[in-house]
């Protein structure tokens, strides 16, 4: 089954500071919402910068797609395309722009209108460029990012920023509204907890996936809890994204586990009230 794309309309007017009543109920109930055109051109082109400036340089921490033993990736890191970068990580420590970003007001009025204030910005997490190559990328399976990460509660909203376009043939992001609620039983995920597509139930819910076609500039808020997948890059042009998650300020990381293992951000913002993120719960499995 072809999987439906989200609507592409531009938008004429700027986006403004706040999300509208529609989107904030889209991310309630879908676990994800985009807005389009939201970060501007001069700032695209710093993050696309400093970026193309890693890559080149080979600037570390850096993740290797043959660190990852998805389908597609290269075997070793000695193996032919082994050297092929998937991530440049730390992204915000590479360049002010990075940190532009996360305290646009564009931004965190619309992270506030998720998750409250004090919004932290934890760096263990995300706070990477993806850099999807044309000849050695991988398929990522279905997955919710808060498998492998320790919080209080599941309660974080990640920020995905397309500074290329992002289409099914590079590998564009594909989601599944309202997976967000979904508990899963160990029986529908696989050892490394991706889901298993072997699974009749999973299969239903593969089937209503959407592809999260992005222009440069378009941003996907996704919940930490919402079901995503990407293929490998089929076309001869790199795709690049930038990525941070974000938590309320109550929601702190356990101690002794990865996601306390780096320190956070404290962004600024101003004081508005909050449209709490309600998740009820839907066990299955
Ligand atoms: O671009 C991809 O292959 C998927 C990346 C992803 O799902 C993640 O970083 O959580």
């Amino acid at each position: 089954m072809s999987t439906p794309a989200v609507d592409l309309t531009r938008r004429t007017e700027s986006p403004g500071p706040r999300f509208t009543p529609a989107e904030v109920e889209q991310f309630q109930r879908d676990g994800y919402v985009i807005v389009r055109a939201l970060a501007d051109a001069e700032l695209r082109n710093r993050m696309l910068e400093a970026t193309q400036d890693g890559l080149l340089k080979e600037v570390e921490p850096l993740e290797y797609e043959a660190d990852m033993h998805y389908p597609g990736s290269p075997t070793s890191r000695e193996s032919d395309g082994g050297r092929t970068i998937r991530r440049l990580k730390q992204a915000h420590s590479r360049n002010f722009a990075f940190t532009d970003w996360v305290q646009r007001p564009e931004l965190t009025g619309r992270l506030q209108q998720l998750l409250g204030t004090p919004i932290i910005a934890p760096l263990a997490h995300h706070n990477c460029i993806m850099t999807k190559q044309p000849d050695f990328s991988s398929d990522t399976g279905w997955h919710q990012d808060i498998r492998y990460w320790s919080y209080a509660r599941p309660e974080l909203v990640s920020v995905w920023t397309a500074l290329t376009p992002e289409r099914p043939e590079n590998g564009c992001l594909k989601l599944i509204p309202g997976s967000h609620t979904i508990v899963f039983d160990h029986t529908r995920l696989d050892e490394d907890l991706f889901l298993r597509s072997d699974v009749p139930e999973n299969q239903t819910l593969i089937d209503n996936a959407i592809t999260a076609e992005l222009d440069p500039g378009d941003v996907l808020f996704f919940h930490c809890r919402t079901l995503h997948a990407a293929d490998r890059n089929r076309t001869d042009t790199t795709k690049f994204s930038v990525v941070f998650t974000f938590r309320p300020g109550d929601n702190p990381p356990t101690t002794g586990t990865r996601s306390a293992s780096l320190p956070e951000l404290l962004i600024p913002a101003e004081s508005i009230e909050p449209t709490t993120i309600s998740v009820e719960e839907n066990l299955q499995g």
